[in-house]
């Protein structure tokens, strides 16, 4: 994989910050995007811009065409079947929208299994259908390397647990956990299988048949795609049987003054006028990942992952959480005495981007016994030259605090 040929599709990355050069260390945040993805959106605005499913026009027959392509590249991504990924605004939506629709399965007395490490668009939605249902919610603990305690995977999961809903890759600790055993369980108990891929879709393959969960939440803009977009997988029955999230325009197949039918999926779960220029650039990002290839970006990040552990560790007080083996490029750390947000604007000073407090993980850092920690995450474009700047940033820094 040529990084230095990756760059420059990347026009931000020629940015400077303060006189240095842009050292862009906050990918599980948000990734830059290609110039392919910015002028998919660019094309659209400017030579085909209409609404979609409506007009009988030329160019709203395009923009149809392109949305319907996007959709089709980004179910084909995941494995899944044309009908089975709706858009969304992203992850959170998504998460929201299955724990309304999900509503009337859960009744007083069921509970819904969650893990210690989720982001709180995996905690909160379901605690507010919790409370409404009188259901109970149940945490997966995490052992103090980062990974979960397997072994309560068939301890807390039982008959009485209607939904198991998990983090594929931790945006705090870079764990990726073994959800083929945790689905397996899940379904074992008759319960409904949740994946929150938002932080391993861009970075491995992901397979939604092979894992074989029933729903699975992303978004574009963490996959080199806008904000703004992203996707819910779910299986074809459930999705048909289950009633819609909003109402309203595009969504409908028929309406008479009493009643609906609703429309087709994944067009069921679309209401509205959609983020089309969003979901064009959706598209682009997945043609764009797949020219380079899943698997040559996880290759790439393997060596920013040992990279990392190494320069890193040899930096006095720093403490680095989570796992060595089965992660991701993600990591959050502390400097021993060194406020994070302290060291995230020390940092800024150098040009690196990095981010620093609670990464929408409350709850785990609570178990961490931490209240927050700097976080560097890598992407395809950046390199093992950008990670000894890290270092470098980290060592200056740890001297101006000693
Ligand atoms: N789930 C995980 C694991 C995430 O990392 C995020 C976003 C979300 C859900 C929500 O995604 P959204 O696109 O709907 O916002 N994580 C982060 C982060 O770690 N820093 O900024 C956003």
């Amino acid at each position: 994989m040529d990084v230095k040929r990756i760059r420059e599709d990347f026009p931000i990355l020629k940015r400077e910050i303060k006189g240095n050069k842009l050292v862009y260390l906050d990918n599980a945040a948000t990734t830059q995007k290609p110039s392919q993805v910015i002028n998919a959106i660019k094309d659209y605005y400017e030579n085909y811009n209409s609404n979609i499913h409506r007009g009988i026009h030329k160019m709203s027959e395009e923009a149809t065409i392109a949305y319907e392509e996007a959709h089709k590249k980004v179910s084909k991504f995941i494995g899944s079947k044309f009908e089975e990924t709706i858009f969304t605004k992203g992850t959170t939506e998504s998460l929201n929208l299955l724990a309304s629709i999900l509503k009337n399965k859960i009744k007083r007395g069921d509970e819904i299994v969650l893990t210690q490490m989720e982001h709180h668009s995996n905690i909160v939605p379901w605690q507010q259908l919790a409370k409404e249902k009188g259901a109970k919610i149940k945490y997966i603990e995490v052992n103090s390397d980062g990974t979960l305690k397997t072994e309560q995977f068939s301890q807390i999961i039982t008959s009485k647990t209607k939904i198991v809903s998990a983090v594929h890759m931790s945006n705090v600790l870079g764990t990726i956990n073994q959800i083929k055993e945790l689905g397996k369980i899940a379904h074992e108990n008759k319960s409904l299988f949740i994946i929150d891929a938002a932080q391993s879709i861009p970075h491995m393959t992901v397979d939604v048949k092979k894992i074989n969960c029933d729903f699975l939440a992303f978004s574009a803009h963490k996959m080199l795609g806008p904000t703004g977009i992203g996707g819910l997988y779910g299986k074809k029955e459930l999705l048909e049987e289950l009633p819609p999230f909003q109402t309203g325009g595009d969504m409908i197949r028929q309406v008479t003054f009493k009643e609906a039918v609703w429309n087709d999926l994944p067009w069921k779960y679309e209401a509205g006028t959609p983020n089309i220029a969003g979901g064009i650039g959706f598209g682009a990002a997945i043609d764009y990942l797949k020219k380079i290839g899943l698997e040559n970006i996880q290759e790439h990040e393997e060596k920013l992952i040992r990279k990392t552990f190494k320069t890193l560790e040899r930096i006095n007080g720093v403490e680095i959480y989570g796992p060595r083996i089965n992660r991701g490029a993600v990591f959050s750390f502390n400097i021993k005495g060194i406020h994070s947000h302290d060291l995230a604007s020390l940092l800024d000073d150098y040009g690196i981007a990095v981010r620093a407090g609670h990464h929408c993980a409350m709850p785990l850092m609570q178990t961490m016994n931490i209240h927050s920690s700097v976080r560097a995450s890598f992407y395809l474009y950046n390199t093992e030259e950008e990670v000894e700047k890290l270092a470098e940033g980290l060592k200056k820094a740890s001297k101006i605090f000693a």
